[in-house]
């Protein structure tokens, strides 16, 4: 994940701050974005309250619920824990990865074990993957930073809490210029084909070592919007039971172009966590982390292309001053491909004089459980931090008011008087009834044993705070 240097490093002004109603500024409000529409939601959402699942580990990146019942937890620095069905945290790690693991740094790392996805028929066949980081491989560009491998392994034959570190298999070598924006998340869709998030390349405006020029001259750079060379920037597809070691879905847009076969969707900047919707259409959420002025949430369709790094969020990214938008800049590409604007644009706290959300935002799931009915169908999202320095991630919903962009309101957690601190919230997880959790530790990088699970159940003594904003306040920043 996390945030490291990227969004650190490079929104290192960010934080933020509260729920209320987002908006997203239009290409003509661009130039007075304090006007923007930032009045309170009107909102009951229903009662949330954090129920502890599991502690002690040391920076929880996502979760997943097996087949078994049991909670797979990807923990950064390498490992998988097993918690079982009574919730008891197992001693015996599902999966260890640490000896393959680059270094890590002990804080503002992104680079790790990001991923973990079962095969949709894990119970009988015990295969699954991961998506972790590595030193950099031989042959890779000397002044990159590290190496990825999307990997296959298969779960012990003998002891089902345990994989086979024998049976690894590496679907794929991803050589990263920076060690941030990695993307991260690994899931299989509702086709059956296995997903993965693939950063630009890292550094910051999509330029430098290892970004590629591409159609958009004005800017620098361009992983996001290239679409011959590499994969980064993009959410890839493949198909991992045809094949050798994997196939390409016929459908993939790029399926007939050698070398970038596997792309599915591209002018991402760091797709670190998205999820498909369990029910409806089965629309795929792509949170996807801004720089210096502006968070996102898309809606990912097959073969689009979400604008970085011609754009964050609706604002025209300008490349050379990232703190100074362009007046203007393209809605498509030169090949009449629209750049798709987000669902979802927050401010950071010192973004154009906005009252903002948050360092990094954080994808989540739609809310299809049966705990909170009153979320049925609104999806569930977060902020790392609002200060790069100290925990207090939020929770947010955002709700499709019918066209445009989405509603978005804080959730207020009670049981605790912390309702903003103490957490950096570092991804959300979703078990087979499809109630929600939120992975959490107290410190910003891959260290210590603060990493927290909480389950959201609802609270009888809620309170919601739809916001510390009053409409029309601005920053002094
Ligand atoms: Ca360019
Ligand atoms: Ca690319
Ligand atoms: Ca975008």
């Amino acid at each position: 994940m996390k945030n490291s240097y990227s969004l650190f490093a490079y929104l290192p002004l960010l934080f933020v701050l509260a729920g209320c109603q987002s908006s997203l500024p239009s290409e003509s409000s661009r130039d007075n974005v304090s006007a923007a529409d930032t009045s309170q939601p009107d909102s009951t959402l229903g009662s949330v309250a954090l129920e502890l699942l599991a502690e002690g580990f040391t920076n929880p990146l996502s979760m997943e619920q097996g087949p078994d019942g049991r909670y797979y937890v990807v923990d950064q620095p390498g490992v998988v824990y097993v918690i079982d069905t009574a919730g008891q945290l197992l001693d015996q790690p599902f999966l260890d990865l640490r000896d393959e693991i680059m270094d890590l740094k002990p804080a503002h790392e992104e680079r790790g074990l990001l991923g973990l996805a079962f095969h949709p028929d894990y119970a009988a066949n015990g295969r699954f993957f991961v998506h972790y980081s590595v030193p950099l491989r031989s042959g890779a560009p000397a002044d990159y930073s590290h190496t990825k491998h999307l990997s296959e392994f298969r779960r012990d034959a003998a002891d089902p809490l345990r994989a086979d570190t024998g049976t690894e298999r590496i679907l794929l070598y991803v050589d990263e210029p920076q060690g941030n924006h990695n993307g991260g998340t690994l899931t299989f869709g509702p086709d059956g084909y296995l997903y993965l998030g693939l950063g630009d390349g890292g550094g910051a405006n999509d330029t430098g070592t290892g970004h590629l020029a591409d159609w958009y001259e004005r800017n620098d750079g361009g992983n996001g919007q290239e679409q011959t060379q590499n994969l980064l920037g993009s959410i890839i597809r493949i198909d991992i039971d045809q094949g050798d070691p994997y196939g390409i879905p016929a459908d993939n847009f790029l399926a007939d172009r050698e070398g970038v076969r596997e792309t599915y969707a591209t002018g991402l900047r760091n797709p670190y966590r998205f999820s498909f919707d369990r029910g409806g259409s089965n629309a795929l959420f792509a949170a996807d982390l801004g720089q210096d002025l502006w968070e996102e949430v898309d809606i990912i369709q097959s073969g689009g292309n979400y604008g970085w790094n011609v754009k964050e969020g609706t604002s025209c990214f300008n490349a050379a001053s990232a703190k100074q938008p362009l007046a203007d800049c393209p809605n498509q590409t030169p090949d009449g491909a629209p750049l798709i604007d987000p669902i979802v644009v927050l401010p950071h706290k010192d973004t154009l004089g906005y009252d903002g959300y948050g360092i990094a935002i954080i994808g989540g799931y739609v809310y299809r459980g049966g705990q909170f009915s009153e979320l049925d169908g609104d999806y569930i999202f977060g902020m790392w931090t609002q200060h790069h320095d100290s925990p207090a991630g939020a929770i947010y919903t955002a709700r499709n008011s019918g066209g445009g962009p989405y509603d978005v309101s804080e959730v207020s957690i009670r049981n605790a008087a912390d309702r903003r601190r103490g957490r950096y919230i570092n991804a959300f997880a979703q078990d087979t009834a499809g109630e929600l959790y939120v992975l959490t530790s107290e410190t910003p990088g891959p260290s210590g044993t603060t990493g927290k699970i909480y389950r959201m159940v609802p609270s009888s003594n809620y309170d919601y705070q739809p916001t510390e904003k009053s409409a029309g306040q601005q920053g002094s920043h």
